[in-house]
């Protein structure tokens, strides 16, 4: 059989008792391709787009996409368009993709609370949601009509009002965005949709543009989510502050943590699935298992040469961010998952789902031989813009929170605020900060607080 030369590397971690810190540096991840690396030419882009607004996105749509541009906004009738032409098999795929997720998203939204404190007393927490959002929907390599399923699901399950849609210009379908991701958002019911690609579709949406003689407004936005490049996530990092973002949802990842009761083929397939994402994309076994790590090398080589983009394939596979990481056990292996914080973690252990609830750091686990990487990305109900190069420590894959906002509401009768005003006299005196406390005493005209 024709087998492919992958040079999946090993990092053996056996018999180190290694901290935190330690295991981090010594998981493969890539190095030189670092958000701080993207950040001057997304200064200038966003820069670009700020000060000269729609001038600059077509400069950038010629320059970046091959397109001659004058207007971003895509006509309706190309949306509508895309969708009388979509294949009837990818039109029910897609419709079974936003009624799974649909239902989960619905399910995540967080209860309102209120709380009694005392007679009189209560602080009550309410979920509302921000009025508009810019989604990002990528295009490079592939082409993600799933993307735009995983951005507006959540944005329509959290009530936002406002929603506008980017996507990369394709110079062969006349600078729209590929048919595929119009019809998607039109199936959505989505109307405000532009061709503008990377760096310059997140500035765009944050900061906004102005009306001009090449047509109408495009409209801040306040949060932007979205996966993309490195570009685009380093873009997202500038203008959060200005905007809230989802999380860093850069290249993507795989990582799986599998003992000898695993199957090569499938460990496999699934560490090749990813990498056909991107040259960069990452595939990480984490094992116990030397003859699995072996066999899964031996299967990696065979399907590498068999799989339809064989050479970004084995390029993902062969670089510093790739390959397998050799533990002593399930607990390192535990530890080794922690440290790398995988966009998506799968499970292919026994006990599985006793190993899942044992993670704390992935932005998505996936459990079992059942449950693939490929089930999430398009039809688990769950969401792939997930957080990539270990934010998953800190950060959450887009939700039907990431487009709300917890306001707490303070509503105190007069009994309630007497209650307390002694205490709030206290602390504003502790703090030098006297007038607060006169706030309080003033309501209460007479008597000796
Ligand atoms: N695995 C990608 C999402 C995706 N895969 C879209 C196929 N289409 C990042 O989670
Ligand atoms: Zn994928």
């Amino acid at each position: 059989p024709v087998t492919a030369a992958v040079d999946f590397r090993t990092v053996d971690l056996r018999g180190r008792d290694l901290t935190l810190a330690a295991l981090r540096a010594a998981v493969p991840r890539a190095k030189g391709q670092t958000v701080a690396d993207a950040e001057d030419k997304v200064l200038q882009i966003i820069s670009a787009v700020r000060g000269r607004g729609f001038a600059a996105l077509s400069e950038l749509a010629e320059r970046f996409d091959g397109v001659a541009q004058e207007h971003p906004l895509v006509p309706t009738e190309a949306l509508a368009n895309a969708l009388d032409q979509l294949d009837p098999a990818v039109r029910a795929a897609l419709e079974e993709s936003i009624s799974r997720a649909r239902k989960f998203a619905d399910g995540q939204r967080p209860r309102n609370v209120d709380v009694e404190l005392g007679d009189g007393a209560v602080v009550s927490q309410n979920w509302v949601p921000v009025a508009r959002v810019g989604l990002y929907v990528p295009g490079g390599l592939a082409v993600y009509p799933s993307s735009v399923i995983m951005n507006v699901v959540p944005a329509l399950a959290a009530g936002v009002e406002s929603i506008a849609l980017a996507s990369p210009p394709q110079k062969e379908y006349g600078g729209l965005p590929h048919p595929t991701i119009l019809a998607a958002a039109a199936l959505l019911g989505i109307t405000e949709v532009y061709a503008i690609g990377g760096a310059q579709a997140i500035a765009a949406f944050a900061y906004g543009i102005e009306a001009s003689a090449a047509g109408p407004a495009l409209e801040p936005v306040d949060v932007v989510t979205g996966p993309g490049n490195i570009f685009v996530a380093t873009a997202k990092r500038l203008v959060k502050g200005v905007v809230g973002i989802d999380s860093e949802a850069g290249t993507t990842e795989i990582a799986i943590l599998a003992d000898d009761s695993a199957q090569p083929a499938l460990v496999a397939a699934d560490l090749l699935s990813q990498a056909e994402h991107d040259p960069k994309a990452a595939s990480v076994l984490i094992t116990d298992s030397e003859d699995l790590a072996t066999a899964v090398r031996a299967e990696l080589a065979l399907q590498a040469a068999a799989t339809k983009h064989a050479a970004r394939v084995q390029e993902a596979l062969s670089g510093p961010q790739s390959g397998v990481v050799l533990v002593d056990g399930l607990e390192q292996g535990i530890a080794a998952c922690d440290a790398y914080a995988a966009e998506h973690l799968e499970i292919m252990t026994r006990n599985a789902a006793a190993v899942a609830a044992r993670i704390r750091n992935a932005g998505a686990i996936f459990v079992g031989d059942y449950s693939p990487v490929s089930l999430g990305d398009y039809c688990a109900g769950s969401n792939h813009v997930l957080p990539t190069s270990g934010t998953a420590a800190f950060s959450s894959g887009l939700n039907v929170t990431t487009f709300l906002r917890a306001i707490q509401v303070i509503n105190y009768s007069r009994d309630a605020l007497a209650e307390v005003s002694g205490h709030i006299v206290s602390l504003s005196r502790a703090e030098d900060l006297p007038a607060h406390g006169d706030a309080v005493t003033a309501r209460f005209p007479g008597s000796n607080g």
